[in-house]
């Protein structure tokens, strides 16, 4: 049975709840030690405090940069309470034993995200209270530890149960919480410094989560899952708000951000249409509307079940279209009055809003999980920068608008990727394959499908613009694509056998540009 807490030491920042807890512990006959601003607070509050300077007989000095960095503090935070020299050194040095601790930090992570200058986040890195935090969470065998306001009334509940005391079990899960804290407050302070230096790829680089959501499973019902955001202000998934519908599963989440930072890719109003993380329709158009549908008219089949994106307010008309099948998410900056009461409809459809659109050239990481590792790497923000026309033919403006249409939306494509575009809109796509020839098959076949299921009499590929993610290797796949009826192709270029593909696309009477830049995507 643990010892009834006797001396508590409260030094917090975000000061919620903070007078209701200390009060709670006063009242069960603990000592209340407190720093300055939060004694001042309780003793405003009438709640009876000991200022920590008064009991260490140290002034806090330095603008309080030193103010609980005090042997009397630290030894009453470490000190074994049944370790002879321990209490040996207590007695020795005039230590009293604090038997609480309940700190939260310097808002180091909000200054930041808040823009503040340089000093400015300096100032705000706190150092007496990780120190404390640390030292507690060490000695949890015999030192309660709370790092969020959260967390008071489990400890009140606690200390209700028994007599005063804390359970040994929940020490240890506080602890837990307590280093967590420390090593993300740490990882964000790295992670800036790393940016102030420009470093890259520093040697060690440092990643914190804070969890958002446990899901009931991960992407299959076997594996437990849970959403972590890690404070980017960047618009999505993570700091989306969810206006109704049921909670978004590991794959809606995964499908829901691979389907918005394809919209965001484009200026003009588009709409995407996502299944298993890969679009089966994307299409720009004067409305929403008309970008809805010719995104959908690409593959009515796969958009069943699909997560719909846009990069504008959603409308009451589009709105409308999109109820018609089953949609699992739908997301976009806004949604208007019109649209909220068609989708109020749709009970279980998950409608999520992000405020804004994030602008797509802005840098940041990417993370792949490897048994013993991370991959880490730069976004995929870069743009094409010149395209050069390597054809006897040169493509018309209205074929190159849409080769660069065409060549955004396979960035977002798993490799294999091959698009068909027509007027702004995809028409054929061939995602994953292992051979980029079947892809070219594939996204030409769905082409013809597309055409069919609209009643068409040809292929939606005929005069279109076929994008390709990397180079064609060989003549093949571009012939797959030409065969198929597309009339001018884009593609990275760089292959040895370029100018085999180059002369096959003379033959064919097409044109073709090079982009200089790959979009793989695994
Ligand atoms: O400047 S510090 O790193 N030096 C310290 O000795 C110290 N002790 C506690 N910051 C320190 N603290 C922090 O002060 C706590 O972590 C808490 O965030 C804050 C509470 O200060 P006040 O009670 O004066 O508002």
């Amino acid at each position: 049975m643990s010892e009834p807490i006797r001396r508590v030491l409260l030094s917090v920042s975000d000061k919620t709840g903070i007078v209701e807890f200390a009060r709670f512990l006063a009242d069960q006959g603990a000592q209340v030690l407190s720093t300055g601003g939060t004694a001042k607070m309780l003793s405003d509050a009438g709640v009876p405090v000991t200022e920590v300077s008064e009991h260490t007989g140290f002034p806090e000095i330095m603008d309080g940069r030193v103010k609980t960095l005090q042997p009397s503090i630290h030894g009453g935070l470490l000190a074994v309470r049944d370790n002879a020299e321990h209490i040996k050194a207590m007695e020795e040095h005039n230590i009293q034993p604090i038997d609480l601790l309940c700190v939260n930090l310097y808002p180091f992570e909000a200054t930041l995200a808040g823009g503040a200058e340089y000093d400015d986040c300096v100032e705000n890195i706190d150092i007496g209270g990780p120190a404390m935090i640390r030292a507690a969470a060490k000695n949890h065998g015999d030192v309660t530890v709370v790092v969020e306001p959260e967390d008071y009334q489990l400890v009140m509940d606690e200390m209700k149960a028994h007599s005063g005391s804390t359970t040994l079990k929940t020490r240890k899960f506080l602890a837990q919480r307590a280093y967590a804290r420390t090593a993300a407050y740490d990882a964000a302070i790295s992670t800036w410094l790393a940016d102030e230096t420009d470093q890259i790829w520093p040697k060690r680089l440092t990643f914190a989560g804070e969890i958002k959501q446990t899901m009931r499973y991960g992407e299959n019902p076997h594996q437990a899952a849970a959403f972590y955001v890690n404070g980017d202000p960047r618009p999505g998934v993570a700091s989306a708000t969810q206006l109704q519908g049921k909670e978004l599963s590991y794959n809606n989440l995964n499908d829901t951000d691979a389907a918005f930072e394809l919209v965001a890719e484009f200026s003009d109003t588009a709409c995407a249409i996502i299944k298993h993380a890969n679009p089966c329709g994307v299409a720009v158009g004067k409305t929403l509307l008309e970008a809805y549908n010719n995104a959908y008219i690409c593959d009515t089949e796969s958009a069943f079940g699909g997560i719909v994106a846009l990069n504008r307010t959603l409308d009451g008309a589009t709105a409308e279209e999109i109820v018609k099948i089953f949609t699992e998410v739908i997301i976009a900056p806004d949604i208007d009055e019109d649209a909220l009461k068609i989708l109020a409809g749709k009970k279980n459809l998950r409608v999520l809003t992000t405020g804004a659109m994030p602008d797509p050239t802005l840098g940041g990481r990417t993370v792949k999980m490897l048994a013993g590792g991370l991959l880490v790497q730069g976004r995929d923000n870069a743009l094409i920068e010149e395209l050069k026309v390597v054809t006897d033919k040169a493509p018309t403006d209205a074929q190159m608008a849409d080769m660069k249409f065409a060549y955004t939306v396979g960035k977002h494509i798993k490799s294999n990727a091959i698009v068909y575009c027509k007027d702004g809109r995809t028409v054929g796509i061939g995602a994953g394959q292992m051979s980029r020839v079947n892809s070219c098959r594939i996204a030409a076949f769905r082409a013809e499908q597309a055409a069919k299921a609209q009643g068409a009499d040809q292929s939606w590929a005929i005069g279109s613009v076929v994008a390709s993610d990397a180079f064609f290797p060989f003549a093949d796949g571009l012939l797959e694509a030409v065969e198929a009826g597309a009339v001018a192709a884009i593609q990275p270029g760089g292959s040895m056998r370029d100018n085999e593909v180059i002369e096959a696309a003379n033959k064919a009477g097409i044109s073709m540009v090079f982009t200089g830049m790959r979009h793989f995507r695994h």
